[in-house]
């Protein structure tokens, strides 16, 4: 499951208490003090890290506690502290208290990280108190709590480009020729129950991020099919590339299901209405698919481009006209 939101609490270790101990030795007659420092308590850390491609590991686990520090002992001896829990999630989610709201922080790229709870100090053991006046000290400090709360996970899935359509548009074999990812692809509609994300690459230096999403049906933005949830996640897309299947199995007209997409689009979310789009007609490789993408254009009285995710054709056109749009190129296509 593709998970992108999650609640857990977090709780950080508590610190070991200072000791209160004297030197107690065979001819050392009144050893002065000897009790240790205690431990650190681990603090709960989470960690962005690549590779890490959803929340879903974290759905399964609630309560994350960091272990205590261990209480300082005798012989000077010092609690050792305890180690931090790491907690890794995906580049691009947001740490938020859940109590109050705040953002902790955006962890946007990997390797950045943020304290969800500190560790509490360890104690001070009855060495520290000893002075001039005191050579005897009996005093010693508890160690620290370690700090909890509930932290909110958001994963914000950043694409440059989304891929929106009627289900069996071929969304999926379209990302999964033009990049590594690997979805679902079958020829019945709702193949894909989640979203996928995948790099592609323009020229050496250059690529985008492309994400697919379920497809969507009439009634997308009301919570009809399966798509809706998803469409925030292209909220975030620069650009939607519009795919329209020539001869859809259900015998519906490809420039009816065009327009039924772009108003359950606009209906979602009025921005994504304006969001600039690239229009393919998909499965160039059907008899009837030229035809359909000469109507299509003259009927929207724009481009349309033509494509086919088996063949190759039109790929190049289409990632050069993604590539123009992602620099801002008004240059036609
Ligand atoms: N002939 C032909 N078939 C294609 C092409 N692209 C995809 N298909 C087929 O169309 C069917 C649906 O493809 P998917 O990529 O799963 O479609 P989708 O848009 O991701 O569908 P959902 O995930 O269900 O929304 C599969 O049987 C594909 O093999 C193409 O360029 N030519
Ligand atoms: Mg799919």
């Amino acid at each position: 499951m593709f998970i992108d939101e999650v609640e857990i609490h977090v709780e950080a270790g508590k610190g070991g208490d200072g000791c209160v101990s004297f030197r107690r030795e065979k001819y050392v007659p009144r050893g002065g003090p000897d009790g240790g420092d205690g431990g650190n308590g681990g603090s709960v850390i989470v960690v962005a890290r690549q590779g890490v491609d959803s929340l879903s590991a974290l759905a399964h686990r609630r309560h994350w506690k960091a272990k205590n520090g261990q209480p300082g002992r005798g012989a000077n001896c010092h609690g050792a502290s305890a180690d931090d829990l790491l907690i890794r999630v995906p580049p691009g989610t947001v740490v938020m208290d859940a109590k109050h709201g705040h953002v902790l922080k955006d962890l946007a790229s990997d390797g950045d990280q943020v304290v969800a709870a500190r560790g509490g100090k360890g104690g001070k053991g009855n060495t520290r108190f000893k002075s001039a006046t005191n050579q005897a000290p009996r005093q010693s400090t508890p160690g620290g709590q370690g700090e909890a709360r509930t932290v909110r996970l958001e994963l914000k899935v950043i694409a440059d480009v989304g891929l929106v359509g009627k289900p069996n548009a071929g969304k999926s074999t379209l990302l999964s020729r033009l990049s590594r990812a690997r979805p679902e692809i079958a020829a019945y509609p709702f193949t894909t129950k989640h979203p996928n994300l995948g790099q592609v690459q323009i020229d050496r230096d250059r690529s985008f991020i492309m994400a697919d999403i379920p497809g969507l049906i009439e009634g997308a933005h009301a919570g009809v099919g399966l798509g809706h949830e998803f469409l925030r996640h292209i909220e975030r897309a620069g650009i939607l590339v519009h795919l329209v299947e020539p001869e859809p199995t259900d015998g519906t007209e490809p420039a009816v299901n065009y327009r039924a997409i772009r108003d359950e689009l606009r209906q979602h979310d009025e921005q994504l209405g304006r969001r600039p789009e690239i229009v393919a007609v998909t499965k160039a490789d059907l008899p009837s698919a030229e035809e359909i993408q000469r109507e299509l254009a003259e009927e929207l009285d724009r481009d349309v481009l033509l494509i086919s995710a088996v063949t190759g054709q039109g790929l190049n056109m289409l990632v050069g006209a993604i590539a123009r749009e992602l620099q801002g190129d008004e240059q036609p296509w």
